[in-house]
């Protein structure tokens, strides 16, 4: 297993922002989400919604060693000085009915949302985001279809119309479906970002972060900032701050050159002991 294998000493930063991990579900990368923690330290950390996936609590719960490493690794940091924020988002909803209390468990902070200041200054609005569902119809569950999808639509694509041929039906195009179907993620996408920037301007924020769509993103919309801190399901991302207020979108998984079809080890003795 690739995600333990010692690799470069910890990092610092001076905020730290995760979102859409899903712990419970067998999807999630909770042992490359444990690696990363433990090879990173933070003032602030931020937990910005679908960090426990409640949905699945009631069909097939899934919770192994790296699930509870990534459970320890959060208090931990709390307990050595961290300020761990969790904003709920639509996942674990159950925690929302919480947030206007100001509960506090272990050191970590519940929210609704949050407001973070870059060390250069910048107000940026921290929220999970599903509440722009409506305005960009965006609908779960909504996957990005990659390039081999595509190839691999243009191949069911020649079988499927010689099979409608010997039905005697007329042709239908799986790859123009599936181009019209990844143009229509890309709308969603364009008017999820347009929706959230256009709330963090309405409200005076230079920028917004947040996650929810399971796309990690970067970009100034309108003289806006807009960033999204991705997902620990696809891409395993996180965002990240410097000493200096610089901005970054960190790729656990590209930048370790970890495999995703190589799954954790369950046997506890596997994983070190972190606390
Ligand atoms: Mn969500």
């Amino acid at each position: 297993m690739n995600a333990y294998s010692p690799g470069h000493a910890a990092r610092h930063y001076r905020a730290v922002f995760v979102s859409d991990v899903h712990l419970g579900t067998r999807d999630c990368r909770a042992d490359f989400l444990a690696d990363f923690l433990r090879r990173t330290t933070c003032d602030q950390l931020y937990l910005v919604g679908d960090i426990i996936d409640g949905w699945h609590l009631r069909r097939s719960w899934h919770w192994d060693e790296a699930h509870n490493e990534v459970a320890r690794l959060i208090f931990r940091a709390a307990r050595n000085g961290t300020e761990v924020t969790y904003i709920p988002g639509n996942h674990d909803e159950m925690l929302r009915r919480w947030v206007g209390f100001g509960i506090e468990v272990g050191g970590v902070r519940l929210a609704g949302e949050a407001v973070h200041v870059t060390a250069d200054g910048r107000r940026l609005l921290v929220i999970h985001g599903d509440a722009f569902d409506s305005v960009s119809n965006y609908a779960r569950p909504l996957a990005i279809v990659g390039d081999y999808a595509y190839a691999a639509a243009l191949a069911l694509n020649r079988w499927f119309n010689v099979a409608r041929n010997r039905l005697g039906l007329s042709y239908w195009s799986i790859s123009a479906w599936a181009k019209h179907q990844v143009k229509r993620v890309v709308k969603t996408i364009d008017r999820f970002e347009e929706a959230t920037c256009a709330e963090a301007a309405r409200r005076g924020f230079d920028g917004v972060v947040c996650g929810h769509i399971h796309h990690a993103e970067m970009r100034e919309i309108d003289g806006l900032l807009y960033i999204n801190d991705g997902d620990w399901v696809e891409s395993c991302t996180a965002l990240v701050e410097h000493a200096d207020g610089r901005l970054e979108l960190v790729e656990w998984a590209a930048l370790n050159s970890f495999s995703f079809l190589a799954r954790p080890r369950r046997r506890r003795a596997e994983v070190p002991e972190a606390v």
